[in-house]
């Protein structure tokens, strides 16, 4: 996420809110920024969000203290808000889990339930709150939807991705399958239903958007291949960058990863800050399932930039506006034959709110998406083909269907299906390869 946005309301009331420029928090009193452009833009920060200007941190460059005013200390009392409450929106919230319309957090002593409302206040957390931070999309209404306190079915993820179809335009969703190295799952057939359903009506037929925390297992070398729910071309998923730029130590790496955004890393790196339970703003919200919340506010502001936007041109303009530079120091970027590029671990690069909501304004609607399949079939191929050091290479024939209706001139996405019976599943690699090579 770039900060090009929030440059321009400086003016917000908040402490917190200066987390968003790059904060660290040294105690509760003592504010530490790092801002480019010297002195004199740290002191106009410092007025406009109610602090006094201290001066420069010895031996860090463009480092600078702020002490909080005190006025602001007395109106936190008064004027405090709700932070994510008044921003919700009841049409749109459900408890899956007790199967009313009330989706507060189960409080327990361990406060394990505060990831929604972290999630939540990233994107829309009530601006000028007087208390923490500001959502992304601080205008954008929120709804809840609770499903991970208990049991996930099928028809629980079904309802979720569903839930007030007519009425969403960004879901946003930090779960998935375990991360544990071994699981390979994807959506049923509820799930998959609701899905295809919210990308074909949704948004008066332009199409729900899906943003999708890529996973957080790379302790354990899980892959995001290996997860449905971001392979489905319906979900954009959204990885995380370090605040230095790095790939995080739990990130995922996969073909499906469509762009990142910071969060957490390695351990001195800031975290994200955002809502907390019991009314209160956390410093510490992290891995992948903060960075989805910060894209589904980015395209919040898109959207509201530009209402006929379809969910693949949404797809389009992060393609387009996601940038290599910040990540460049980074391993694994390749060129593709349309020029953009990529890396597994990063997608097309870091989400930039700037360009995005620039190009999104001025965006023409892609044309109607067309499907081309192209079967097959190889059977029974010989055993001793596939070996350790000895791989197999399928040569798939195809015109891109030219000439019927559903020729493909622009490829967005492309789904392998392939039944393969092989008895060390975890040695397994697919590779697919573009007629250009990529
Ligand atoms: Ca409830
Ligand atoms: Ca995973
Ligand atoms: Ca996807």
């Amino acid at each position: 996420m770039y900060l090009g946005i929030f440059v321009e309301s400086i003016n917000y009331n908040t402490m917190i809110f200066l987390c968003l420029f790059h904060v660290m928090i040294a105690n509760a009193q003592e504010v530490v920024i790092r801002v480019n452009g010297g002195p004199s833009v740290a002191r106009h920060l410092a007025e406009k969000s109610g602090h006094y200007y201290i001066g420069p941190v010895m031996g860090f460059v463009d480092t600078y203290i702020l002490l909080p005013v005190r006025e602001s200390h007395q109106k936190r009392g008064t004027n405090s808000k709700q932070l994510v409450y008044d921003a919700r929106d009841p049409e749109i919230s459900w408890d899956c889990n007790e199967g009313d319309n009330d989706p507060y957090p189960r409080y327990d002593a361990s406060q394990s339930n505060s990831h929604g409302t972290r999630c939540a206040g990233e994107a829309a957390m009530a601006a000028n709150n007087w208390k923490c931070g500001v959502g992304v999309a601080f205008n954008a209404k929120v709804g809840g939807v609770k499903m991970l306190d208990g049991l996930v079915t099928d028809r629980i993820e079904g309802t979720a991705l569903s839930y007030a179809q007519d009425l969403v335009d960004i879901y946003s969703a930090s779960w998935g399958p375990n991360d544990d190295g071994k699981t390979v799952d994807g959506p049923g057939r509820l799930a998959l239903e609701a899905l295809e359903r919210g990308v074909k009506e949704g948004r008066k037929g332009k199409g729900a958007v899906y943003i999708w925390a890529s996973g957080n297992g790379g302790r354990n070398n899980d892959n995001c291949n290996c997860d449905g729910y971001l392979a489905s071309p319906y979900t954009i998923s959204i990885g995380s960058a370090s605040q230095k730029g790095e790939f995080p130590w739990y990130g995922e790496a996969c073909a499906s990863t469509l762009a990142v955004t910071y969060s957490s890393g390695a351990y001195k790196d800031q975290m994200i800050a955002t809502t907390d339970l019991n009314n209160e703003c956390t410093t510490k919200h992290t891995g992948t399932s903060a960075s989805a919340p910060l894209a589904a506010g980015i395209i919040a502001l898109a959207l509201e930039a530009n209402i006929n936007l379809t969910w693949r041109d949404v797809q389009h303009l992060i393609v387009w506006t996601s940038e290599l530079a910040p990540l460049v120091n980074n391993v694994g970027w390749q060129q593709n034959s349309a020029g953009f590029w990529f890396n597994d671990r990063f997608g097309f690069g870091l989400m930039n709110a700037h360009g995005l909501i620039t190009a999104a304004n001025k965006w023409v609607t892609v044309p109607e998406r067309k499907s081309c399949k192209v079967h097959v079939i190889q059977r029974n191929m010989n055993n001793t083909a596939v070996a350790s050091g000895y791989p197999t290479k399928l040569v798939i024939p195809t015109t891109g269907c030219r000439g019927s209706n559903h020729e493909v001139r622009y490829l967005e996405h492309v789904e392998v299906r392939t039944s393969i019976n092989y008895t060390i599943r975890g040695a397994l690699e697919i590779l697919l390869e573009s007629p250009s090579g990529n």
